[in-house]
């Protein structure tokens, strides 16, 4: 299954239109792509071809479930993967060349100081789990009204209605995108219950192959496992489907590498305890077996 992975990044280095995207640092990408993985026995679209950090991916999934925005709660923990956005904005706003580990580490410290710059605006966890809504209050006049739990409703329509197509999460709320400090890259999830299995399929409109496309597979699959159990499901299939998909040019380093590798072994994830709700899983649920990769390969993330 690795092999879609690497003839996907083969492909788009090989074949790829060569783009001047929004960062600035130039990709070559592919429009539409598709990856079919079989989660059965416990396993796992965990790349072996080089170290992915599993762990941090999924305390960033951990956060989503949450409904938290604010890095804080991920700088605490050690993850900087949401980083780069907020240091992005703090610098330019005020001028200060303050680098990322003090950065990080005053977001840590200082609460005032997280909440003004730490909040990556209505992202992920917030349209997952409060999708906001609103309600006419008789006079023409609009109030907010309580927001949707998507998650919570998805859990639900799974176990009461398993044949219905519906079963979606959004994270592309119109409404909200110029609020965003990104808009949605993995945008919509879609569950679907055959032969008493839990398939999943995840449409991405924006795909980093080299960075992100790892923690993305994982997550997936990750966020699938949890509801499978929750909704005493098998895991089925997980089939991710990218719109742009890409790779940065300052990438060729890790991409030559890592098309050099041939990928071994298959990694199982066993999940220790079955907490009573999917709101109430902690990282110390998960445990992986059989994963033995290469090594890890750095390259710098495009702000
Ligand atoms: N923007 C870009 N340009 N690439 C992305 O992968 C990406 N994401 C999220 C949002 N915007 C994106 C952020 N997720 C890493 C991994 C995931 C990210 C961002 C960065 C990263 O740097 N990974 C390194 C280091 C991991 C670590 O230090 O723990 C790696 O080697 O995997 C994709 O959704």
């Amino acid at each position: 299954p690795e092999w879609q992975y690497l003839d996907l990044m083969r492909r788009i280095w090989a074949e790829g239109s060569e783009t001047r995207d929004r960062t600035g640092v130039g990709t070559r990408s592919v429009f539409g792509a598709m990856l079919r993985f079989d989660l059965a026995d416990g396993r796992m679209p965990l790349l072996t071809t080089k170290r992915v950090y599993w762990k941090t991916a999924t305390r960033e999934m951990l956060w989503f479930l949450t409904g938290d925005t604010n890095i804080r709660a991920l700088c605490a923990q050690g993850v900087q993967i949401w980083t780069d956005w907020p240091l992005d904005r703090f610098r330019r706003a005020t001028g200060n060349d303050i680098n990322r580990e003090d950065f990080s580490e005053r977001i840590v410290a200082d609460r005032e100081f997280a909440e003004q710059w730490g909040d990556l605006g209505p992202v992920y966890g917030k349209q997952w789990v409060d999708w906001p809504t609103y309600e006419a209050d008789g006079d023409g006049k609009f109030r907010q009204g309580s927001g949707i739990n998507q998650v919570a409703e998805l859990l639900t329509s799974l176990r009461e209605n398993p044949a219905s197509r519906r079963h979606i999460i959004e994270g592309w709320n119109v409404a909200e995108l110029d609020q965003m400090a990104l808009p949605p890259c993995h945008k919509t999830y879609q569950f679907h219950v055959a032969d008493g299995r839990l398939n999943c399929a995840l449409y991405q409109r924006s795909c980093d192959v080299a960075l992100g496309l790892p923690f993305n597979l994982w997550s997936a699959a990750l966020l699938q496992r949890m509801i499978a159990q929750q909704v005493d499901l098998e895991p089925g299939e997980l089939v991710w489907m990218g719109g742009d998909t890409h790779l940065y040019l300052n990438h060729e380093q890790l991409v030559t590498t890592q098309l050099s590798r041939e990928p071994a072994g298959a990694p199982v994830l066993n999940i220790l305890r079955r907490p009573p709700s999917i709101f109430e899983y902690t990282i110390n649920d998960f445990e992986v077996v059989g994963y033995d990769p290469q090594g890890p390969l750095k390259a710098p993330v495009a702000v």
